[in-house]
């Protein structure tokens, strides 16, 4: 473990730490490792459509994963570790395959994150 009773003396102080340690494991997780671009794409509407996209992002420089839903018209690109995205250049890649960026943003997530979230996200049919 973590030596906790060593650097903390008092009951209090070790129950602050385990909150904390509990609460923002996640946050810990995403700032020590991941970010990604992650775009909203229109115009995608088959397998070619997603492998095109993911081959042409695969090929920057600073991408170390790349993941495409085509149902929820998500294109993520995860950042390798200690390399910057550069979004000018995948909003690039994107409108040159064809496709609609409709929104692009970076978050503070893995490619495996955003895989995880779009599944858990998935509408519930009846
Ligand atoms: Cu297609």
């Amino acid at each position: 473990m973590f030596n906790i009773s060593k650097t903390l003396s008092s009951p209090l102080k070790i129950l602050c730490a385990a909150v904390v340690l509990s609460s923002t494991s996640g946050l810990m997780t995403a700032a020590a490792a991941a970010e990604s671009a992650k775009a909203t794409v229109n115009g995608m509407v088959c397998a070619f459509c997603a492998q095109g996209i993911e081959k042409r992002l695969s090929s920057l420089p600073a991408t170390k994963a790349v993941f495409v839903d085509l149902r929820k018209k998500i294109v993520a690109v995860e950042a390798r570790e200690g390399q910057s995205l550069d979004l000018a250049a995948i909003r690039h890649e994107i409108t040159e395959a064809g496709y609609d960026v409709v929104k692009l943003e970076t978050v503070a997530m893995s490619v495996e994150d955003l895989k995880a979230q779009t599944a858990t996200k998935k509408p519930v049919r009846k």
